[in-house]
């Protein structure tokens, strides 16, 4: 790893996640004022009811429901609760969601999207350090409708950890878009992006969600992955990942967010550049 002056920090990335996910329109209550409240009693009955069959079971003690509650609290208080459900908990909301869709295969969106980055060219060099560390990595490729036509003029929204796991926004050391960008397709719907090989990205170790993790002995990595979300005009959003074939942890996602589907395998031009084709297909709505 390269030397930082300011070490990046559970606190600060989760700071900025939770202020981020605040900014966002999707994070109103206020959309699901016309729930029902059957349902918003039958769904939080049933994870109490996880909850108390888990203190049966294990015959959970006071000690360890104080230490619950003072984890929790810390949870808030470290601005972790994004970085926590995307972890533990998108997966299965995305798999779900996924089950009535057509396209391209989907994935989480993850704590670490930045909307209204700078718009780049179909073929373009996602914007990075004059010094960037990292191998050559080429994403090409076409948006396309299911029913094959080309979608001119789409956005290809792209954001990925530099070659030390950091992101722009989330690391002060990170100057701020770094290896984030809206790609504009061209007449045939057609992209080149010129960007950096990301690194597996570990979970912070210093916050709870950290040491909830090494409490629990699992490990902390998600496997390489750059993010990515495809926009086209009368066309369902698709929100994804791109995984690394031979990638480490790529069968082992702490996120459980990697699919069959969606693994790259770059292949080097010769010239040290590793390319990949991948496309795009959206369904209409
Ligand atoms: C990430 O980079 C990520 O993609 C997810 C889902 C959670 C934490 C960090
Ligand atoms: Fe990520």
């Amino acid at each position: 790893m390269t030397a930082v002056q300011d070490s990046p920090t559970a606190r600060g990335a989760g700071a900025n996640a939770s202020a981020n996910f605040k900014a966002a329109s999707t994070a109103s209550a206020a959309d699901l004022a016309d729930t029902p409240p059957e349902r918003v009693a039958a769904i939080v009955t049933a994870v109490l009811k996880g909850v108390h069959e888990a203190i049966k079971e294990y015959d959970v003690n006071y000690a360890e429901f104080n230490a619950a509650k003072a984890w929790l609290m810390e949870v808030g208080e470290g601005g972790e609760w994004p970085l926590f459900m995307d972890v533990f908990v998108e997966h299965a909301v995305e798999e779900q969601v996924a089950s009535s869709q057509k396209g391209t295969k989907g994935s989480i969106l993850g704590p670490y999207y930045q909307p209204d980055q700078v718009k780049l060219g179909a073929t373009c060099k996602l914007p990075r350090r004059d010094d960037e560390v990292g191998t050559p990595l080429v994403l090409e490729g076409q948006v396309r409708d299911i029913d094959g036509t080309p979608l001119a003029g789409s956005e290809v929204d792209i954001w990925h950890a530099d070659s030390d796991g950091y992101y722009s926004g989330f690391a002060p050391h990170v100057p701020d878009g770094n290896l984030r960008g809206v790609v504009v397709t061209d007449e045939e719907g057609r992209f080149a992006i010129d960007t950096i090989q990301p690194a597996p990205y570990m979970i912070p170790h210093d916050g709870p969600t950290g040491q909830l993790i090494e409490a629990s002995g699992w490990h902390p990595w998600r496997p390489a992955h750059l993010h990515i979300q495809v926009r086209a005009e009368g066309h369902r959003t698709v929100t994804t990942q791109l995984y690394f074939a031979g990638g480490e942890y790529l069968d082992s996602d702490v996120a459980e967010a990697t699919k069959p589907e969606l693994v790259l395998d770059p292949q080097d031009d010769g010239t040290g550049v590793r390319r990949s084709t991948y496309d795009f297909e959206l369904e209409r709505g």
